[in-house]
């Protein structure tokens, strides 16, 4: 959210600057400014300020610097942001190329993100030398003369004001995570949701891409009951789907299977930074949706399952993992129920017999070891609420679209 805010402000900047011809201060036209830029940081060097350009309120090291920034700098770092981005990858996979995949993207922009901060600490210090009433001035009122004073102190208070929001912000969320959380929900979460809705995952990635090693997240469940069907290579294995649906039914795997059964390969992206690709084979979750027919006022299919976090990582946690997905999601492309990982049986660490793929979403929505499947039309009542286990116990959104 903070990424595209960020990205906004630079467009409509950029908008103005061209609408009100105040382009012609960013924009140098002639060759000469490199070397005049480079006497003028000379001129610094000396403890002394450079002329300005004639009729222009910068100098040609100002003109320089910010046209760099501006034009320059800003956009390296959205596209290479972009080149790193889960959800433009899944949809362009080829445009990651253009950095030289992830990690060269990733270098990019840390050494654009150190110009950026070695830019502010060199631009507000000069804004210091070269007088703060006078700069303040020109950023409030537009000149030097009109009232520096009272500009000054306008601009001292939108500084502290923007510090105190921050410290007031962090001590609210640390200390009440819950209404935190909510607030968030009314804005990020809901422009999250809107994101994942526009989003329609389309990953092919190739069989060359697949990893050697694919990371987990959460360890299986510890109960005999569990062991006793995997040893049997879960044949006994029965999904129950239920809920507010005109047809309820207890599915085998094979008829599970029987409903369609596809494979795609695609990129996992968890929320700790990791990502993994694999090939998933599976059901579609709208295969499943089209067998049981939910009422219309169906808004979340939940997949509850079989480890309890409790057992499985203790240290304050508790309750079996769940997660609750909003229909729209369940319905998108390559939703899908996987059994197999790779070819084989879906390996237990990966969530054998049976785990959900998202592949609009973070890891932490697809559902490892499924118990049970509910399509419900109201979730404040399961758990603690807020769509999930992840969203219960560590806050996070009910729809985070990758
Ligand atoms: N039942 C259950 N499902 C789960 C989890 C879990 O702890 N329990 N972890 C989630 C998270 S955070 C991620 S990133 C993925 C990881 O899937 P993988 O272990 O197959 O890579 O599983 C998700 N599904
Ligand atoms: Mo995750």
């Amino acid at each position: 959210m903070t990424v595209q805010f960020w990205v906004v402000t630079g467009a409509v900047y950029i908008a103005m600057v061209f609408a009100t011809g105040y382009w012609h201060n960013l924009v140098p036209t002639q060759w000469s400014i490199v070397p005049d830029a480079l006497r003028d940081v000379g001129t610094y060097l000396q403890f002394r300020l450079p002329e300005q350009l004639p009729g222009e309120p910068f100098d040609a090291a100002q003109k320089l610097t910010y046209f760099a920034v501006v034009f320059v700098l800003a956009p390296v770092q959205i596209a290479s942001g972009a080149a790193m981005s889960p959800a433009v990858l899944a949809r362009f996979p080829r445009y990651g190329r253009v950095f030289g995949g992830k990690q060269g993207a990733r270098s990019i922009h840390f050494l654009g993100l150190c110009a950026f901060c070695v830019f502010i600490v060199v631009h507000v210090f000069m804004v210091v030398v070269h007088g703060l009433p006078g700069e303040f001035g020109k950023i409030f009122l537009g000149s030097a003369e009109a009232a520096p004073v009272p500009a000054t102190v306008a601009g001292s208070l939108v500084l502290v004001l923007v510090v105190l929001v921050h410290i007031l912000a962090t001590v609210f969320s640390r200390t009440r995570p819950r209404q935190a959380q909510r607030a968030l929900g009314v804005v990020v979460h809901r422009f999250e949701y809107l994101l994942s809705r526009l989003s329609r995952p389309r990953q092919h990635y190739r069989r060359s891409d697949i990893s050697e090693y694919h990371r987990v997240n959460g360890y299986p469940p510890t109960d005999d009951d569990y062991y006793r069907l995997a040893a049997g290579g879960f044949r006994d294995y029965r999904l129950p789907v239920g809920g507010l649906v005109a047809r309820p039914m207890t599915l085998s795997l094979p008829e599970l299977a029987s409903l369609g059964f596809t494979r795609q390969i695609t990129n996992h992206n968890c929320i700790q930074g990791w990502n993994g690709i694999a090939e998933w084979g599976g059901v579609p979750v709208t295969a499943l949706i089209n067998c049981v027919r939910p009422a219309s006022s169906v808004t979340h299919v939940v997949f509850y399952a079989m480890d309890d976090k409790a057992l499985t990582e203790g240290r304050g946690r508790y309750g079996y993992f769940y997660e609750a997905v909003p229909m729209a999601i369940a319905r998108a492309p390559q939703a899908l129920l996987a059994m197999e990982m790779n070819g084989a049986p879906l390996p237990i660490e990966h969530g054998a017999p049976l785990r959900l793929r998202l592949e609009n979403q973070l890891g932490y929505k697809m559902v490892k070891w499924i118990e049970a499947v509910e399509f419900v039309d109201d979730i404040t009542d399961i758990g603690m609420g807020q769509g999930g286990y992840r969203e219960d116990q560590l806050y996070y959104g009910n729809a985070p679209g990758i």
